[in-house]
């Protein structure tokens, strides 16, 4: 730091200030704090003592002119046209003039009260010791943090809670079950405890460097992703330490205020997701009053020229961008596409129908759109409004778009038909152009570029056996039964991907070539990072056909994970399943404690867990309430403004 220059007062010359040990961090920040702090005291009073001097000088009104440079200036109230020789010269006389010369009177005698008040104080303040100027500093910047954090606490406005059936219990009867369950939550208790040890604060944790981890999703800055991902998984469980630590952790630490370009789309479900399922469950307030601080943060990634969001925003300066590897410079169809939501759920609390107006536009806009054989691409341009690439795809890119248009009527209690209107058209353009059978007969969905079809199926895409499930009751011309059938020929396809490995654990992704059905044949797919999809399809297909396979093949899995991805530090992912001995790529995803983990304990509890005609999972397994009333139009919403 730089010794600020040495300023003449009443003769003096300041010391240069040292109010703490240089070698802290904080105290360095405090030091200058406090040097600002004199230097602008005395700043103004030399400025209020210049000032005041010019007042002092000879009364220049008796030259009859002010003369600054070229420009001459005009005294206000004058009579500025009798007897002026030259433009810029201004004769005063008469009443004007005494009136004129009593105002000036008034103002240097205020000016220089002033100055000696100024100069008073800052006398008075450079007698003062420097903890004492120290804790004035203290005291001034505790103000300023109350009143933040009162302003935080605003309370939002009241709104009818929805229906919260089933947050507690699902405790199963059979003694295996309750094994198996108590495993999970085990699982659960490693996974967590090695994140609060080695990891708190952090995003992730690295299970064997026994340290915290993150990647370019999340951002610089260490937002506790786990802690917030994890939350309501904690609470089903009914562990309720574990809950209230990441709790306080929120209340103290999470600070959306940060210097950091995060994903508009990750942020969204796993934090906003996070928070809402954790405030929903617990009723603390202190969940929905975070997720609005972020959701605010995220409102300016919507200014665009179309309205499409852009795949990241800086949360500090609001300036967005996409991704560099994204075609032409697009946002990603399952990135905008995976907002409704949380979105909905925010103007409900709030009464702010700005999220929702927000992806409502999505929605107009994707509508108006062509689509080639009636196939939502990938990419979209946010400033031209242009589709990029013509690939689609139900795994990565996709996804979750088309699960949100399901779960959007889902969640408005079956009334926003639009959404399930665009859901069944895109289902039925799926089920023509990229859902082929194997010459072994698996059912397989494969991914669309430029005009053919790549028969590969990624790990992602096994989620569409749930959504096919969960989508079959209000489907066209009543096709329940073919939607049922169609998620569990998809369900069997990814326990194929899983039992043709050596760790009996599912690749990334998986061909059907020739001979080749449903493994991985490039290296670079043949890893697992603790993904929840199977182990999710699993789970709906169990809740809606109790067909007792799901719960066996989800047991698989778990002991699968248990044994291959469990470290003494966490779960790790590993690089290659068909080897026996696995590497670990040293990531404990914050998925897997929100998802896989969740699902899996789900899975070995009874149905009044979270019963699916009250919930709704966003796509990161966080359930929120169904809203039972027109939400979509919110109109009946007291909170709406
Ligand atoms: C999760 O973050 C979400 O499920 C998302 O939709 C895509 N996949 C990851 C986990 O695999």
């Amino acid at each position: 730091m730089t010794t600020p220059a040495l300023l003449p007062l009443s003769g003096r010359r300041i010391p240069p200030l040292n109010l703490g040990p240089p070698s802290f961090p904080h105290h360095r920040a405090t030091l200058r704090l406090s040097e600002k702090f004199i230097l602008l005291l005395i700043l103004s009073a030399f400025i209020t003592l210049c000032f005041g001097a010019f007042f002092f000088l000879p009364d220049s009104s008796k030259h009859k002119r002010f003369d600054l440079g070229l420009e001459d200036v005009l005294i206000p109230h004058v009579d500025a046209g009798k007897g002026a020789k030259n433009p810029g010269v201004f004769l005063i006389h008469g009443p004007d003039e005494h009136r004129h010369r009593e105002e000036e009177e008034r103002l240097r005698n205020k000016i220089r009260a002033d100055h000696e008040k100024a100069l008073e104080e800052a006398k008075e303040k450079l007698k003062k010791s420097r903890e004492e100027i120290r804790a004035e500093i203290q005291t001034e910047k505790n103000k300023v943090v109350q009143e933040m954090k009162t302003k935080e606490k605003k309370p939002l406005p009241a709104v009818p809670i929805p229906n919260l059936i089933g947050t507690h219990g699902g405790d199963p009867e059979d003694n295996d079950l309750r094994e198996k369950r108590e495993k999970i939550k085990e699982m659960m208790k490693h996974a967590w405890d090695n994140y609060r040890i080695y990891g708190w604060g952090h995003n992730e944790l690295r299970p064997i460097a026994r340290k915290g981890h993150s990647t370019n999703i999340f951002g610089s800055s260490q937002m506790g992703a786990t802690i917030v991902d994890a939350l309501d998984t904690l609470y089903i469980m009914g562990l309720h330490d574990e809950f209230r630590d990441g709790q306080k952790w929120i209340e103290n630490n999470l600070d959306f205020s940060v210097n950091s370009e995060v994903s508009v789309f990750e942020v969204n479900i796993r934090f906003i997701g996070g928070l809402l399922a954790a405030y929903y469950l617990s009723g603390e307030e202190i969940f929905k009053i975070k997720a609005v601080q972020l959701a605010e943060k995220l409102l300016p990634a919507f200014n665009t020229p179309t309205g499409i969001p852009w795949a990241m925003v800086n949360l500090k300066s609001g300036v967005g961008r996409n991704w560099g590897w994204a075609s032409a410079g697009s946002s990603i169809l399952a990135e905008f596409g995976t907002l409704h939501m949380e979105f909905v759920h925010l103007s409900y609390l709030t009464g702010n129908p700005i999220y929702y107006k927000k992806v409502m536009h999505i929605r107009k806009l994707l509508q108006k759109m062509d689509r080639p054989n009636g196939l939502y691409p990938n990419y979209l341009n946010p400033r031209t409004g242009r589709w990029g690439q013509y690939h689609t795809s139900v795994g990565g890119l996709g996804d979750s778009f088309y699960e949100y248009l399901l779960k959007a009527w889902l969640m408005s209690d079956k009334t926003d038909h639009e959404a399930r209107k665009m859901y069944d058209d895109a289902i039925e353009a799926i089920e023509k152009h990229l859902i082929r059978k194997s010459r072994g007969g698996l059912t397989f969905i494969g991914e669309w570029k430029n005009g053919h079809l790549e028969k590969k199926m990624g790990h992602l895409a096994c989620f569409a056996g749930g959504m096919f499930v969960l989508g079959a009751d209000g489907s066209r011309m009543d096709r329940a039964g073919h939607y049922l059938e169609l998620g569990a020929e998809i369900a069997r396809t990814c326990h194929e991907s899983y039992d043709r490995t050596a760790l009996k654990l599912g690749p990334e992704s998986f061909k059907f070539d020739g001979a080749v059905e449903a493994v991985a044949v490039r290296q670079a797919e043949k890893y697992y990072i603790l993904r929840p999809e199977v182990i999710e399809t699993y789970w709906y297909l169990w809740r809606f056909t109790h067909d007792p396979r799901y719960r066996e093949w989800g047991w698989e899995a778990a002991l699968a994970i248990e044994k291959y991805c469990r470290v003494t530090g966490g779960f790790s992912g590993v690089k290659d399943v068909y080897s026996s001995t696995p590497t670990h790529d040293d990531v404990q995803q914050s998925f897997f404690l929100a998802e896989t983990l969740k699902y899996l304990y789900l899975l070995f509890s009874s149905d009044d867990l979270l019963p699916l005609d009250h919930w709704v999972f966003n796509t990161e397994a966080h359930p929120l309430p169904v809203l039972h009333l027109a939400n979509t139009t919110l109109s009946r919403n007291p909170a709406v403004r």
